[in-house]
C-alpha cells in the first residue's frame, strides 16, 4: 500500500475551493496522488479502474477551472468519475465506494451537490447538459454548464439527439469529448472512425480561439466585426479543407484534438472557452488506465479489474476450475455450438462484447457477429431487420440497459413476431453497481407485450436448453433472461433438447406430518401429478411456491432446510410443493390450475420488482379463474434498490432464503 504522506495535496483538498487554492504547476501532482489513491482503493474494493484514471486531468482541471457545484459539470456514464468524487468532499468516505449504505457507484444529486444528475446508463449528459443550460438561461442565470462525454457513450443514438438539439438552439453549452479510442471494448462504428482520423493543426485553432473571444466581447456585432469574422471563418474552412467537419457542420464550434491528460494545457484551454458563446465542443485524446501500466496496456480487463495486487498488477481472481461456469461463459459457448449447426444464426451485442461473452462467437465467426456500439435501440432494430429477412439473431442486452429498446422491441420485434432471440442479460439484483444497473424491471415491463415468448433458466442446462430452443421454427419473439455471475452445474454441458414453451415443473414436495414425519421428494421421485397433469382429488391442501429463474435453486436449499429442521412442525398434515415456472409467458395454466385447486397457500419468489412481475401474473391468472388461495408474493419492492453485495441486498430486499422459509412456514397451521 502507498504511504500516507504520498497524498499530501489530496488529503488538504475537501472541496474544489481547495484545489482552486492551488498553483496551477501543482496540478500534475494532484492528478498523480489522485492516481495513486484510486489505484490503491481499488485494489481491494474493487471498481471502475481505467477509465477514471485516463480522465484524472479532466476532472481537475474542471474543478480548478469552473466554478463548481454553481457551475454544471454532467458527466457521462459516470464510471470514470473517481477524481471528481474525491476531490468533491468524498476523499474518506471512499473505502466505502459501491458498498451497502457506502458510496453510490456512479454520480448522483441523491449523494452530492456535485453530481449533476444521475449516471450510469450511456449517452444522456448532452441531452441533460443541454436542459440545464436552458434552464439558466430562461432563469437569467449565469451559470457554465459542460457535458463530459466519451467516445463510446458518442456512439450512443441519445448523444446525436442531443447533438441535434445544441445546435438548433442559442446555448453556450460546452461539450468535452473524452476520446480514448475505447468503449469497453475497442470502440466501433463511423463516428470512432472519424474520430480517429479528425485532425487540424495550430492555425485552425488558434483562429478558431480568436474567432470565439470576439463572438464573445459583446452581444451586438459591429460590421467590421462581422466582416472580420467573415474572414477568420473563410480562414478555418481553408485550414481544416482536408476535411468536413462535422461539428462544425452543426453550428457547434470544435477545438482540438488535444492532449487531455496535460492538465495545464487543460487549463489554459478551459479558460479561453469558459466564456465564449455559443456551443463548443472540446476534443481531447486522453489514454484508458493512464498511469498505471497494466491497466493502459489491457484496457478491456482493467475497466472494472475486480480485486489486484497494485505493486505487480497481478489480479485476484476466484477462478479455480471447480466452481460453475458463469452464465456468460455458458450463453458465449451455446451460442457458437448453435451458430455451428443452424446457419441462420447472427449475434449481435450493443457495445459489451467482453461482459456478454459474445466475443466468443465474435472471434470464431466475426462476419456472423455484430458489435454496434452503445446503441440497445438499433440493435433490437437491427436485429429485427435481420430477422425479417431470414436471419436468426441473439441479440444479447443487458436487461437494464434493454430498457433503452423498449419500443423497438415492441414496434419492430414483437409486432411481426419475428424470430429475434432477445438473450437479457444481468437480469435481477447485479450487486454493486446498484440503482441503475439491476435488471429489476424487465419481467414486469416485458410481460404485457403481446406474441413475446418470456423464459429465465434456472441453471446452466436450462439456459442452453432455452437457446436451442429458442432458435428452433415458429418461435417468434423469444426472451431469455439470466443472470450475471456463476449458475450451479459444475458440469455444465448438456444435450441440446427443446423446452416445450410454456411449461414449468414441479421440482420437490416436502411433505409434513402432524405426528413429526417429514419427507422430501426430488422432481425425480415425483410422479406427473405433481406437474399439474392429472386431477388433485387426493392432494391435501398444500402451500405452493412458485419461483422463476435462479432464485429457484435457493428455494431447493430453503426446501432442504426445512425437511432437515426438527423445530418446522405442523398441527395437520400438509404439503409444500415448489414449481420452477420456466416461462413467464405464456404461464403453465395446467401447473396454475393444479396449485389452484390444491393449494391454500401461494408464495411467489422473484428477483424483479414484485409491481407487474411474476407473482402478478400468476395472481391475475389465479384470480381470473376463480380460485383464491392466499398469495404472498415476494421479490423487488417499489423502490430504487442501492448498491451492495447480491446477499445483502437479497436481505434487504426480503427475497434471502431465511425470509422465504419463514414466509413459507407462516402459511402452514403449526
Ligand atoms: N449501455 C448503456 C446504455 N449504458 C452503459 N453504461 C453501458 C451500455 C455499459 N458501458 C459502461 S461504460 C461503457 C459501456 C459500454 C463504455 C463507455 O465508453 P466511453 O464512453 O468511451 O468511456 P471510457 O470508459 O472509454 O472512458
Amino acid at each position: 500500500m502507498t504511504d500516507e504522506k504520498e497524498f499530501s495535496l489530496i488529503d488538504k483538498i475537501d472541496s474544489p475551493a481547495d484545489l482552486r487554492k492551488l498553483r496551477v504547476d501543482q496540478l500534475p501532482e494532484v492528478c498523480a496522488e489522485l492516481r495513486r489513491f484510486v489505484v490503491d482503493q481499488l485494489s481491494v474494493n474493487p471498481g471502475h479502474l481505467a477509465s477514471s484514471l485516463g480522465a484524472m486531468e479532466i476532472a481537475v482541471a474542471c474543478h480548478y477551472v469552473f466554478n463548481t457545484p454553481e457551475d454544471r459539470l454532467v458527466w457521462d456514464v459516470g464510471h470514470q468519475a473517481y477524481g471528481h468524487k474525491i476531490l468533491t468532499g468524498r476523499r474518506d468516505r471512499f473505502p466505502e465506494n459501491r458498498k451497502l449504505g457506502g458510496l453510490c457507484p456512479f454520480p448522483t444529486p441523491l449523494e452530492s451537490e456535485y453530481d449533476t444528475f444521475t449516471c450510469g446508463h450511456a449517452s444522456n449528459s448532452i441531452s441533460a447538459a443541454l436542459g440545464m443550460a436552458m434552464a439558466a438561461k430562461l432563469q437569467h442565470k449565469h451559470r457554465h454548464v459542460v457535458a463530459i462525454i466519451g467516445d463510446g457513450a458518442m456512439s450512443g443514438g441519445l448523444a446525436y439527439e442531443g447533438l441535434n438539439n445544441v445546435s438548433s438552439k442559442p446555448n453556450d453549452l460546452l461539450i468535452i469529448l473524452n476520446d480514448n479510442d475505447m468503449s469497453i471494448d475497442r470502440a466501433v462504428g463511423g463516428m470512432e472512425q472519424y474520430l480517429l482520423n479528425l485532425d487540424t493543426n495550430e492555425t485552425y485553432n488558434r483562429l478558431r480561439f480568436k474567432a470565439g473571444r470576439w463572438l464573445h466581447s459583446r452581444g451586438m456585432l459591429s460590421d467590421e466585426r462581422r466582416k472580420g469574422i467573415i474572414r477568420l471563418n473563410n480562414a478555418l474552412k481553408s485550414a481544416i479543407s482536408h476535411q468536413q467537419n462535422i461539428f462544425e457542420g452543426m453550428n457547434i464550434r470544435y477545438f482540438g484534438p488535444f492532449d487531455g491528460n496535460d492538465v495545464v494545457d487543460l487549463v489554459r484551454i478551459l479558460r479561453q472557452l469558459m466564456d465564449m458563446r455559443g456551443p463548443k465542443l472540446l476534443h481531447l485524446h486522453t489514454v484508458k488506465g493512464k498511469g498505471y501500466k497494466p491497466a493502459e496496456q489491457s484496457a478491456t480487463i482493467w475497466h472494472a479489474p475486480g480485486k489486484f495486487d497494485p505493486k505487480t498488477g497481478e489480479r485476484i481472481t476466484d477462478d479455480n476450475g471447480e466452481q460453475p461456469p458463469k452464465y456468460q461463459t455458458v450463453f458465449g459457448e451455446t451460442l457458437l455450438e448453435l451458430a455451428k449447426q443452424n446457419p441462420k444464426i447472427v449475434g449481435v451485442t450493443p457495445a459489451m462484447p467482453t461482459g456478454s461473452s459474445m466475443c466468443i462467437m465474435m472471434k470464431a465467426m466475426p462476419d456472423r457477429t455484430f458489435d454496434v456500439g452503445i446503441a440497445e435501440g438499433h440493435a433490437v432494430t437491427f436485429s429485427a431487420g435481420m430477422a425479417k429477412d431470414g436471419l436468426m439473431p441473439f441479440c444479447n442486452i443487458y436487461s437494464s440497459f434493454a430498457q433503452r429498446a423498449y419500443d423497438n422491441i415492441i414496434h419492430d420485434a414483437a409486432i411481426l413476431n419475428l424470430p429475434v432471440v432477445l438473450c437479457l442479460d444481468r437480469a435481477g439484483l447485479v450487486g454493486e453497481d446498484g440503482a441503475t444497473h439491476h435488471g429489476a424491471f424487465d419481467m414486469a415491463a416485458l410481460r404485457p407485450i403481446p406474441n413475446l415468448t418470456i423464459a429465465s433458466p434456472m441453471d446452466e442446462h436450462e439456459l442452453r436448453r432455452l437457446m436451442y430452443t429458442a432458435q428452433l421454427p415458429g418461435k417468434g419473439t423469444f426472451v431469455i433472461r439470466y443472470p450475471r455471475g456463476r449458475g450451479v452445474l459444475v458440469d455444465w454441458r448438456c444435450p441440446l433438447e427443446e423446452i416445450k414453451v410454456g411449461t414449468g415443473r414441479c421440482l420437490s414436495r416436502l411433505a409434513l406430518k402432524a405426528d413429526g414425519g417429514k419427507i422430501l421428494s426430488r422432481r425425480e421421485q415425483l410422479t406427473a401429478d405433481a406437474d399439474g397433469a392429472q386431477g388433485a382429488d387426493n392432494q391435501p391442501k398444500t402451500t405452493a411456491v412458485i419461483t422463476i429463474g435462479p432464485i429457484g435453486n435457493d428455494v431447493e436449499e430453503v426446501m432442504k432446510e426445512m425437511a432437515a429442521d426438527d423445530a418446522v412442525t405442523v398441527g395437520h398434515d400438509a404439503v409444500v410443493q415448489h414449481y420452477d415456472l420456466r416461462f413467464l409467458k405464456p404461464l403453465d395454466e395446467k401447473i396454475l390450475r393444479y396449485v389452484g385447486e390444491t393449494a391454500s397457500a401461494v408464495v411467489t419468489v422473484e428477483d424483479g420488482i414484485k409491481e407487474g412481475g411474476m407473482g402478478s401474473a400468476v395472481l391475475e391468472w389465479l384470480d381470473d379463474h376463480g380460485y383464491k388461495p392466499d398469495v404472498i408474493r415476494l421479490g423487488l419492492p417499489d423502490k430504487f434498490v442501492e448498491q451492495g453485495s447480491v446477499a445483502q441486498l437479497r436481505q434487504l430486499c426480503g427475497i434471502d432464503n431465511e425470509n422465504i422459509k419463514q414466509t413459507i412456514l407462516n402459511t402452514l397451521d403449526r
